[in-house]
């Protein structure tokens, strides 16, 4: 015999999804959004972009957002995550404002608000106005006060409207890819260079705390970070060891300073061995400690799998992560086949346990998770798809999420990646996450099963089974 169990969540707990501005807005002429660094990429290097479609032909959220508020009402939504374009509201990054964005922002972020849902806005989403870009992007300290310039423009233009903001989304991402694996643009594989950037990007989200907190004093202002847990592959000192240090580049290194206002010494320690140390000054520290967020936002999709490096460091050896820790491909895991992404529900409850006992137990939302699905129209019945699989992967990790919060867990929130299915970087349209299915011919929104049981998820705070 099976017992149904159920799983209600605290009173007040927020549903919802998030979504981001270069990934569903689209472009059209006459728009005045100046080109980011996405649009300058593809318009060197289309064949990196599946299907060759780019950054232009998101989904249409900018011509198409009444509609498309409307169905967070239908799909139960009680919070939403938007980000606004940098490049769309200040096209050349500094200066001036483009009216139409302003415009647009101000009634998109009224009209979620009109609903009843709240609006959580993301200023940063790995999209840099390709003017700053060209003048080396993050790379430059000046790009750190163009930033603090444009979010106090922002909380200025819509603190009437928005009171909870966010400084960037997974900024150890564009650290990865543009700087250390040359997947994102600019391409490189430049140790030096990525620590600056890190550095710089930490930098400029304190200065954004410390604006936010200038303009108005009670706002909330948090950090999105993706701390995916590092397992060792054995618990042999070598491997525990490369845990460790996976997670002081991954995690820590924005998580520490953005929580705890410090860096780890272990992380300096290395970056010092190496001579990888950006220019930093006391004020700068300084204002790190005394800036640090009022909650944390937090992605998660899959863990890292660790093990002890094949390599031994000689002491003149060029950095590299590999030279720490290790990739390791565990036999018998869980994977989402489309994405190529372990998945591993206990992570939640790991993330969580680890915030309640190392940062303070300070407050927090899930602000991702999600399963990207390749080839969805197949489960097409009747008109919707069924994707019982994405109600399957939501349920296990809520069931880890319920645990952790009945333990202790300041968890204010679920959101899903994503909303209406939308652009993927480099993987455009080829998976789909969304609640709501996009046609790519016809621009046609259909609610698939995971939205119509994402309300009622969300009416019942909860859900059995
Ligand atoms: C997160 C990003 C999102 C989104 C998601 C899914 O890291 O914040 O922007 O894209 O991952 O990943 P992908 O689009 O690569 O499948």
């Amino acid at each position: 015999m099976t017992m149904t169990q159920t799983y209600q969540f605290p009173e007040g707990f927020l549903w919802g999804t998030s979504t981001s501005g270069p990934q569903s807005e689209g472009s059209i002429e006459g728009d005045g959004k100046g080109m980011n660094n996405w649009d300058y990429w593809y318009s060197i290097a289309p064949e990196k972009f599946h299907d060759g479609i780019g950054p232009s032909q998101t989904s249409t959220f900018y011509q198409h957002y009444k509609e498309d508020i409307g169905l967070l009402k239908e799909t139960g939504q009680t919070v939403f995550r938007p980000s606004i374009q940098w490049a769309r509201l200040i096209p050349d990054g500094t200066g001036k404002v483009n009216e139409k964005a302003l415009a647009f922002y101000r009634d998109v972020f009224k009209s979620i608000k009109d609903i009843g849902v709240k609006p959580i806005v993301n200023l940063y989403h790995f999209d840099l106005p390709y003017a700053l870009q060209e003048k080396g992007g993050w790379e430059n300290k000046e790009t750190v006060y163009a930033y603090e310039a444009y979010a106090r423009r922002c909380f200025e233009l819509f603190g009437d409207l928005v009171d909870t903001w966010i400084t960037f989304n997974e900024p150890i991402v564009p650290v990865e890819c543009g700087y250390m694996n040359d997947l994102h643009y600019p391409c490189k594989v430049d140790p030096k260079a990525a620590v600056a950037v890190a550095y710089h990007t930490q930098l400029a989200s304190s200065l954004a705390v410390k604006a936010c907190r200038d303009v108005n004093a009670s706002h909330k202002i948090s950090i999105v970070l993706n701390l995916t847990p590092a397992y060792p592959r054995s618990e042999s000192e070598e491997d525990r060891k490369a845990a460790h240090i996976a997670e002081l580049f991954q995690t820590k290194s924005f998580l520490d300073p953005s929580v705890l206002g410090t860096y780890p010494e272990d992380l300096v320690e290395i970056i010092r061995k190496h001579e990888l140390m950006p220019e930093v000054t006391s004020e700068e520290i300084d204002i790190i400690r005394q800036h640090t967020v009022d909650f944390l936002g937090v992605n998660y999709y899959q863990p890292m799998r660790v093990k002890a490096p094949e390599k031994h460091i000689a002491s003149d050896e060029a950095f590299s992560l590999d030279l720490y820790f290790e990739h390791y491909d565990m036999p018998g895991k869980k994977i989402n086949p489309h994405r190529g992404w372990e998945i591993y529900e206990q992570g939640i409850y790991d993330i969580a346990m680890t915030i309640r006992d190392h940062y303070g137990n300070i407050d927090w939302l899930v602000t991702e998770n999600g399963m990207g699905v390749e080839g969805e129209e197949k489960f097409l019945k009747d008109g919707v798809i069924q994707d019982d699989y994405r109600i399957a992967f939501i349920k296990d990790h809520l069931i880890e999420l319920h645990k952790a919060i009945e333990q202790g867990a300041n968890c204010k929130g679920y959101m899903l990646w994503t909303f209406i299915d939308c652009w993927s970087w480099l993987n455009a349209y080829k998976n789909r996450y969304g609640l709501v299915s996009l046609d790519l011919e016809t621009q046609e929104r259909r609610l698939k099963k995971s939205g119509y049981w994402f309300k009622e998820l969300s009416q019942n705070n909860g859900f059995s089974q």
